[in-house]
């Protein structure tokens, strides 16, 4: 276990040595237990020097979605405010979902490094390799019906995609409904996943599992043609508690406009970012395969897929294949 409050005592002296007799004063235990705390910074990455007589001093924090990293400049005042993280895990969704119908509080955050069973829609599975992506789920309370918790993974696949595209400067596609390209590549996946009762909403897990330090060596084979990463898209990397800061601030912002003012403010944004409009695609639904031309969604989220003959047909759930 990290000792979170002498994280934020080394951070607050910026770079600057701290006595080991300061350390033990404020944080009330013995100095020999602040080094044993010290060990255990490093231990989970942090790097700190050690100067007989001097004290400590933090050099560098690593780039792990901590609950101290994440939160410490985050500007949200809700998402995020609680994390939970783990090294490693079967998959943040299930342990979010856990502790959502165990009453958390709208906002929490579960982060993992690695995912050993990360999940994908349909039963299909999320590749989560370690030191690479940002694999997280966000629990979200919205008081809005049932058949409105769709147009959430939209408000959220256009709110990322506009974070993403202002901190990293890459050019971000959305590919209806969820998936975020960039660089050509699918580098982002929403998967929303509900808990209700008749036509009350419990909560809604918003999960996010996002590439952004892979190379291409790091997908599996199968994927390496489809799959990216930020980085590959860059040709720089970036850091993933920054990224995860400035994407809960967007999600809180956007969510709150969605809660005032419904989906209409983010019809505009998402058709800016879609990369099917104007596009054949083929739309696998549970009630069958339609070909046709993307043109657009409607007020409520729902793709507008033109027919050979002209009808427009509403597609509210699918997998879109574009055709070239
Ligand atoms: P999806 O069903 O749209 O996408 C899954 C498909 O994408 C897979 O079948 C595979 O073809 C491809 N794929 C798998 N892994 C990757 C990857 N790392 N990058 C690009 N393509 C990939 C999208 O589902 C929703 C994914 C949500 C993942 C997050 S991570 C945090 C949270 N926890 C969890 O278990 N899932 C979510």
């Amino acid at each position: 276990m990290i000792n979170e409050e002498l994280i934020r005592r080394l951070k607050a002296a910026r770079g600057q040595f701290v006595s080991g007799e300061e350390l033990s004063r404020v944080l009330g235990v013995s100095r020999t237990a602040i080094w044993k705390h010290v060990e255990e910074l490093r231990q989970a990455g942090y790097r700190v020097e050690a100067v007989r007589k001097a004290g400590y001093r933090l050099v560098a924090a690593p780039d792990r979605l901590y609950p101290v990293e994440v939160q410490d400049g985050l500007k949200a005042t809700r998402f995020g405010r609680e994390v939970v993280y783990f090294d490693a895990i079967a998959s943040t969704q299930i342990e979010a979902h856990r502790r959502a119908e165990a009453g958390a509080p709208e906002g929490l955050v579960v982060a993992a490094d690695v995912q050993t069973g990360g999940r994908g829609r349909l039963g299909r599975t999320w590749h989560s390799p370690p030191d690479a992506g940002i694999w997280m789920s966000l629990v979200l309370r919205p008081e809005v019906p049932l058949a409105r918790v769709p147009q959430l993974t939209l408000v959220a696949a256009v709110s990322l995609a506009d974070t993403l595209a202002e901190h990293t400067g890459l050019s971000v596609g959305i590919k209806w409904p969820n998936d975020l390209f960039a660089g050509g590549r699918k580098v982002c996946g929403i998967l929303t996943e509900l808990a209700a009762e008749a036509d009350r909403v419990h909560f809604v897990i918003l999960g996010i599992g996002l590439n952004v330090n892979q190379k291409e060596e790091d997908f599996p084979p199968e994927l390496r043609a489809r799959a990216g990463s930020l980085a590959m898209a860059a040709g720089r990397s970036f850091s993933r508690v920054a990224l995860t800061q400035r994407l809960l601030e967007g999600l809180e912002t956007d969510y709150d406009t969605y809660l005032r003012e419904g989906f209409a403010p983010f019809k505009r944004r998402w058709e800016a970012r879609a990369i099917s409009l104007g596009r054949r695609v083929v739309a696998r639904t549970p009630g069958g395969e339609f070909v046709g031309v993307a043109r657009g969604i409607d007020d409520d989220g729902a793709l507008l897929l033109e027919q050979g003959n002209g009808t427009i047909r509403k597609i509210y759930s699918a997998d879109l294949d574009l055709h070239a």
